[in-house]
């Protein structure tokens, strides 16, 4: 069980500033960012790296966040292969509606998928800047969180013993089911959101139908287009929350997705195997603070967003960049001010993602909800998404995440 006594046997535990459990986007960018200084860390992650390379999840990536790797020297491939999008489409009543978010804010969405990103991140961490990580490990145990001195343990895979790691910090990466969360003290406070839908979340082998993202409001349900590579696209389709995906079969998939993504002056969508096919409940959280005792939170630990308007891995990276700054100027420096801030900051773009997903939810979700007031609500907020430059505008600027890294 995890625990945040001190671990009571420790033959010769081994030392590591920083221990930094799960090896998503938030763990690995810490850890480049920690090794670019020559500070010393380890990573533990539960999956092997194979499995962790190929996990499909995210592909829209905010403009700031591309510039924030690039500024750690973390983006030369995603700068080399991803797409830019430019624009999204609604289509509702059957018909397609544009909006150019970069026309009107001058900025765009990188489409680069997770799994090559995370590829990315672990090769430059454990082959380029030598960062130290086990993959594969069980039962993670923290200990000792409120002391100087916490400790990490972990099952070895392949010895089947319990090794021990002492640190000065420990950076909660491990994701929505990590263990890190799980130590929070009493007094700490999760605010938690149920949308009460599911999303059934496909990637199809199919080109995308459109050179976009084109969301589907329709009164049997939101469906998404989320273009991936010139081979793969995802989509979704709103289904009741913990809906069996056995029991949408490829026929069944294809026909929704036509129908609820139709537009009269458009070929049918292109159809394609389905390769991944899960059920997602859509709900969010936020931890507050994100700090307790020697333990940091980042990323999916720390807040969940639905999937709803792609923000969970650029939130992901923007904790990243901030802890894995503040661990440098601390360890290398002895200047706390940026691990002191670190909760506040990185909850100011927590709440303000955590917002726009919720009325971006309305839009998607009101229609389909039996509510005759709600579904004429939505409808008026799509059209003044369409009549009003100023409504458009404000749209594509949250749309496209707050522009500064800060
Ligand atoms: P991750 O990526 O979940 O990584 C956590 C890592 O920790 C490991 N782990 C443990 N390791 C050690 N000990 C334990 N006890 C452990 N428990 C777990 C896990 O194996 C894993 O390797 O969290 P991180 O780094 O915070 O990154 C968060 C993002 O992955 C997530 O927010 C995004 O994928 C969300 N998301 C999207 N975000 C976007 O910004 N843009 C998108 O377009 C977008 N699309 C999506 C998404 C999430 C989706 N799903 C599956 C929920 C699309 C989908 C379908």
């Amino acid at each position: 069980m995890t625990s945040t006594a001190p671990h009571p046997n420790s033959p010769s535990p081994q030392r590591f500033p920083v221990v930094i459990v799960g090896a998503g986007p938030a763990g690995l960018t810490i850890g480049n960012i920690l090794r670019a200084a020559s500070v010393d860390c380890l990573v533990l992650e539960v999956e092997t790296r194979e499995f962790i390379e190929q996990r499909p999840r995210a592909g829209v990536i905010e403009e700031w966040a591309v510039r924030g790797l690039e500024q750690r020297g973390l983006a030369a491939n995603l700068l080399e292969r991803a797409e830019l999008h430019t624009q999204c489409e609604f289509r509702f009543g059957g018909q397609r509606h544009r909006l150019s978010y970069t026309e009107l804010t001058g900025h765009h969405h990188f489409i680069y998928p997770q799994p090559l990103l995370v590829t990315d991140l672990v090769r430059e961490y454990a082959d380029v800047r030598g960062g130290a990580i086990r993959f594969g490990v069980r039962d993670v145990q923290l200990h000792g969180l409120d002391s100087e001195r916490p400790t990490v343990s972990y099952i070895d895979p392949e010895t089947g013993q319990r090794e021990l790691v002492d640190c000065e910090f420990v950076a909660g990466c491990d994701g929505a089911r990590g263990v890190t969360r799980t130590v929070l003290p009493q007094h700490a406070r999760i605010a938690r959101h149920d949308y009460g839908i599911g999303w059934l979340a496909l990637l199809a082998e199919a080109p995308p139908s459109s050179d976009c993202v084109m969301f589907g409001i329709h009164p049997r349900g939101f469906a998404g287009h989320m273009p991936r590579s010139p081979e793969v696209t995802r989509y979704y389709l709103e289904c009741p929350p913990g809906d069996d995906p056995e029991t949408w079969s490829h026929e069944r998939v294809w026909a929704e997705l036509q129908e609820r993504l139709g537009a009269a002056d458009r070929p049918p969508l292109t159809e394609g195997r389905l390769i991944e096919k899960r059920v997602l409940d859509m709900h969010n959280y936020v931890v507050e603070p994100m700090v307790f005792g020697r333990l940091f939170l980042a990323g999916d630990a720390a807040h969940l967003t639905a999937p709803i308007a792609a923000k969970g891995m650029n939130l992901a990276l923007h904790d990243a960049f901030l802890l894995g700054d503040g661990f440098v100027e601390y360890l290398t420096k002895g200047d706390k001010g940026v691990l002191d801030g670190y909760s506040e900051a990185c909850l100011g773009r927590v709440w303000d993602y955590q917002e726009f997903s919720q009325w971006l939810s309305e839009v998607y979700h009101g229609t389909s909800s039996g509510d005759a007031y709600r579904a004429g609500t939505t409808l008026a907020r799509l059209s003044r998404l369409f009549a009003s430059p100023s409504a458009a505008a404000s749209f594509a600027e949250q749309y496209l995440g707050k522009i500064s890294a800060s």
